[in-house]
């Protein structure tokens, strides 16, 4: 014993310390994370709150102003095949539950990022590619599940994915993943068979679906089904109203599975400026001009009636679409019209609206 060195046991008793207040100390941290329905403090004056919970989740902000938060857990949201914002299918849940954050007082002066860990194996398994995972945001009317791929971001390196440039925090978000193998938007060819077919789930909640020329559909059914669109070439003139053109030299033909079903849908129904141009209608916008116009899906000589104007809204540059609300029957051959914007009790017959007659 005599010469047994005391250093070396100073530093092993020391090392040993270490070690075991390093262990307790980390089993103590992850005991001590708040979970749901815990009160968390918000720092303010622009201090960084860094804050982990016992799932995984993660919030990262900064606030101007003290503040505190609590993290729910919904047990019951609302299924993920619901999705808008972007588009693709199917989507299916990552977690059982989606979380609900309530502040205790409004505030829409944040810098804030929301973080869900995800399972690269569970991923794996359930046919989703990393790069097709969001956190999704429950829209304010509770129909659908939004994702915004501006604000998404996977986090590769740490198996998550997140929501950037937050503003506000209040919400309730659910970790969902697209199980297909194209990533971002996905847009829907026109014909017929199974993958150019768009299938709808019945329920609450509303889909969308978008074709490769901006054609897109967010629907909302009680009954799943199926929709298909083509293109056939081909308008007859006397089939169009009086005073109207064609923008299109064809039409786009909707079916769905079932005609008899009432869904609830709205069209964004895709217009080419260059072709209005080309018709040189007098200097004015889209707007006052376009309308849609739609005829029964077997019609072969019928006229194509105006769909209700109160329902349409063109949308100019940069979208350049028209917005048809309410549309409880998708089946059907649709066009655009093209009508002289008429000024107050003005009769122009239809001649002198495209430039070439008269001029
Ligand atoms: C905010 O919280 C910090 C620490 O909890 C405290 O020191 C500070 O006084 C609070 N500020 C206000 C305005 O209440
Ligand atoms: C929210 O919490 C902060 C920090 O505890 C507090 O200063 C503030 O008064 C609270 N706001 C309301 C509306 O209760
Ligand atoms: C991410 O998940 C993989 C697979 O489970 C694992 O090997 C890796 O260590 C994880 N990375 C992080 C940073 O947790
Ligand atoms: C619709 O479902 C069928 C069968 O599962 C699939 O082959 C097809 O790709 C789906 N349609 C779209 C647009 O993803
Ligand atoms: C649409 O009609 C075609 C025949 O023109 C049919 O083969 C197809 O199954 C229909 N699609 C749907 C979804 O009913
Ligand atoms: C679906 O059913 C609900 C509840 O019965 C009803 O409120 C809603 O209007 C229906 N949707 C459509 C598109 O018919
Ligand atoms: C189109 O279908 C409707 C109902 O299914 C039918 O009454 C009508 O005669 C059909 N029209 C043509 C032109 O086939
Ligand atoms: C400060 C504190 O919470 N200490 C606890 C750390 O964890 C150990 C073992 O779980 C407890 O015994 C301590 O009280």
């Amino acid at each position: 014993m005599a010469h047994f060195s005391p250093l070396p046991v100073a530093l092993a008793v020391l090392l040993c310390l270490t070690c075991c207040f390093t262990a307790v100390l980390a089993q103590n941290v992850t005991e001590t994370l708040p979970t749901f329905g815990d009160t968390v403090e918000i720092l303010g004056a622009m201090e960084r709150t860094d804050q982990d919970f016992k799932d995984g989740l993660a919030l990262d902000l900064f606030s101007p102003k003290n503040r505190t938060l609590v993290v729910k857990q919904n047990n019951s949201p609302l299924p993920a095949q619901f999705i808008t914002g972007t588009t693709g299918e199917p989507f299916v849940a990552l977690f059982t539950y989606s979380y609900i954050i309530q502040m205790n007082e409004t505030a829409n002066d944040l810098i804030a990022k929301i973080e869900i860990p995800y399972d690269p194996v569970q991923l794996k398994k359930m046919g989703v590619e990393e790069a097709n995972t969001y956190v999704a945001t429950l829209a304010p009317n509770k129909m659908s599940w939004v994702i915004d791929e501006t604000t998404r971001n996977v986090h590769r390196s740490e198996n998550n994915t997140r929501i950037i440039k937050m503003t506000s925090m209040d919400g309730e978000y659910l970790l969902v993943g697209r199980q297909t193998v194209d990533t971002s938007n996905i847009f829907v060819q026109y014909g017929q068979g199974a993958t150019r077919t768009v299938n709808m789930t019945g329920g609450s909640g509303l889909q969308q679906a978008e074709f490769i020329d901006g054609l897109r559909f967010s629907v909302q059914t009680n009954k799943s089904m199926t929709m298909n669109v083509d293109l056939k070439q081909g308008i007859n003139p006397g089939t169009l109203p009086a005073e109207t053109v064609s923008l299109n030299s064809y039409m786009w033909i909707v079916n769905t599975s079932d005609p008899s079903v009432r869904t609830n849908s709205e069209m964004l129904v895709p217009f080419n400026r260059a072709m209005l141009t080309a018709l040189r209608p007098a200097g004015s916008s889209p707007s006052t001009m376009l309308t849609v116009a739609k005829r029964a899906l077997n019609a072969t000589s019928g006229q194509f009636m105006p769909v209700n104007p109160n329902l349409q809204t063109v949308r100019e540059l940069p979208e350049d679409r028209i917005q048809i609300q309410n549309v409880n029957q998708l089946d059907g051959q649709y066009i655009i019209l093209v009508t002289q914007p008429k000024a107050v009790g003005a009769t122009i017959p239809a001649a002198n609206i495209i430039a070439g007659g008269g001029i």
